[in-house]
């Protein structure tokens, strides 16, 4: 009898087969959990119509088991405790031990049978966001189904039509489920192998959660006003960097499950948009760009050729969303002497935070005292210090001897001489300065001398999206 826990003891790559062995045709399939946070290699398909498998940043790939012909998977929908990064746990919703569930490759026309379990405290459903398949199928609880009751099991099964680039979700108490971090990858692959060929193709959905500093269990009330944006429910640094061959033609693919829009920002490459939530763009509606916005409820699958070295940054382009909890709701300062003051108010109040004198910049080098559970709001140590960032950020790295299908971190780059940036050492002279005041274009009306201001202070960082 092999648990679900013991069948991945010790495997460093997750096998289908064996998945089989115990279960008769008429019984569920094995549900195999994952224990572990940290991106799990490709999961090369033991049976059915070959493909190039996907890698799931943080994550992995569901196996499953071959019934008649039929592609048999297993999702336990149940709580599990998810590290968002080292020093901080979540209390979250998932699937097979995970938020979010593992990933699920199929290939173009296979027909999938998916059992899923419902181990949460009220009834769920599963919605396969962006399929065709027929309306009994699509998990909409009221609307299609029932919703699935606490101990129950409900059957899914449909012909995975439409190769492209797919999520699953809850249609049921949404915005608990979906807040808790209930979500899945679904990736269809097309009939021929050869078809939107690509080396490397990492998948990841954005998500968000609200969870106060020392607590670990996400707000689901929260409307807009997140304090953790994820990647696969990670934040940075507990985000792996997605490793590549230099000379790759690299895709990564982005589902969006937040509540706000992400420009997702590509460092020292253009990309294309080669597929979006209907399915694969036509090559001449491409254009290049280094920056994608996807929007709530979006798809989108990005292309590259990695064709120079060096660890590039990849993060959302809103700054707020590459901070973590600690940064939101602190007031500024900047200007105000403060030393001392912190340590103080801390003795009293753990969670008292303010910004830097100089800026937030302060945050990151300073160890601050902070509650237990809870991230810096900014850090992560680079070969050149802090880098300073939090939420939705990584980095891809580009390497020339990096094995094909080799996906192990190689470290950080070492940049060739004469390609770094360097402190001027010489005089510094004074800078040039106009010495007309003010030097705007047309003087103030009626003014002379004293200029009258009413300034606000600045409230903090709350309510900015
Ligand atoms: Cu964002």
């Amino acid at each position: 009898m092999v648990s679900r826990r013991d069948f991945f003891m010790g495997a460093g790559a997750l096998v289908g087969a064996g998945l089989v062995t115990r279960a008769g045709a008429a019984s569920l399939p094995e549900a195999p959990v994952m224990s572990s946070a940290a991106t799990q290699p490709p999961l090369a398909p033991p049976n059915g119509r070959p493909y190039n498998p996907v890698v799931t940043l943080n994550g992995w790939s569901l196996p499953w088991r071959m019934n008649n012909g039929v592609k048999e998977f297993h999702l336990v929908a149940e709580p599990v405790v998810r590290e968002l990064a080292p020093g901080m746990k979540a209390n979250l919703w998932g699937y097979n031990g995970q938020s979010p569930g593992p990933t699920i490759e199929v290939v173009e026309g296979d027909r999938v049978r998916i059992f899923v379990t419902n181990k949460l405290p009220e009834h769920t459903s599963i919605h396969w966001h962006g399929q065709r398949l027929p309306n009994g199928m699509d998990g909409v609880t009221g609307l299609t189904q029932p919703g699935i009751q606490p101990g129950k099991t409900f059957v899914y099964e449909f012909v995975a039509r439409r190769p492209g680039t797919f999520m699953y979700h809850p249609h049921a108490d949404e915005m608990t489920q979906m807040a808790m971090g209930m979500m899945g990858f679904w990736v269809t692959h097309p009939k021929n192998p050869g078809s939107m060929r690509v080396d490397r193709d990492f998948v990841f959905l954005l998500n968000n959660y609200d969870i106060d500093p020392g607590s670990y269990t996400p707000k689901v009330n929260t409307m807009l006003d997140f304090n953790l944006f994820t990647f696969n429910s990670r934040v940075f640094p507990g985000i792996d960097s997605m490793n590549v061959r230099q000379g790759d033609r690299v895709r990564i693919r982005v589902g969006n499950l937040t509540m706000t829009n992400h420009p997702i920002h590509l460092h020292g490459h253009e990309f294309v948009v080669a597929g979006t939530d209907g399915g694969w763009t036509p090559p001449a509606s491409r254009w290049p760009e280094v920056t994608t916005d996807i929007a709530v409820g979006q798809m989108r699958a990005i292309e590259f050729d990695a064709t120079d070295p060096g660890d590039w940054a990849f993060h959302c382009h809103k700054s707020h969303h590459t901070m973590n909890a600690m940064g939101h709701n602190v007031p500024t300062m900047i200007g105000v002497d403060q030393r001392g003051i912190v340590q103080k108010i801390n003795k009293l109040v753990p969670d008292y935070m303010v910004m830097g004198e100089r800026g937030m910049a302060d945050m990151g080098e300073m160890e601050m005292p902070l509650p237990d559970n809870t991230l810096p709001m900014m850090g992560g140590q680079g070969p050149f210090g802090s880098v300073e960032m939090g939420g939705m950020f990584t980095v891809v790295k580009v390497r020339k001897d990096q094995k094909p299908g080799d996906y192990k971190d190689p470290g950080w780059y070492k940049h060739p001489a004469g390609t770094l940036a360097y402190e001027w050492k010489g005089e510094t002279p004074q800078a040039a300065r106009s010495d007309s005041a003010g030097g705007q274009s047309m003087p103030a009306e009626g003014r002379q001398g004293t200029i009258e201001m009413n300034v606000r202070k600045p409230s903090g960082h709350a309510g900015h999206h």
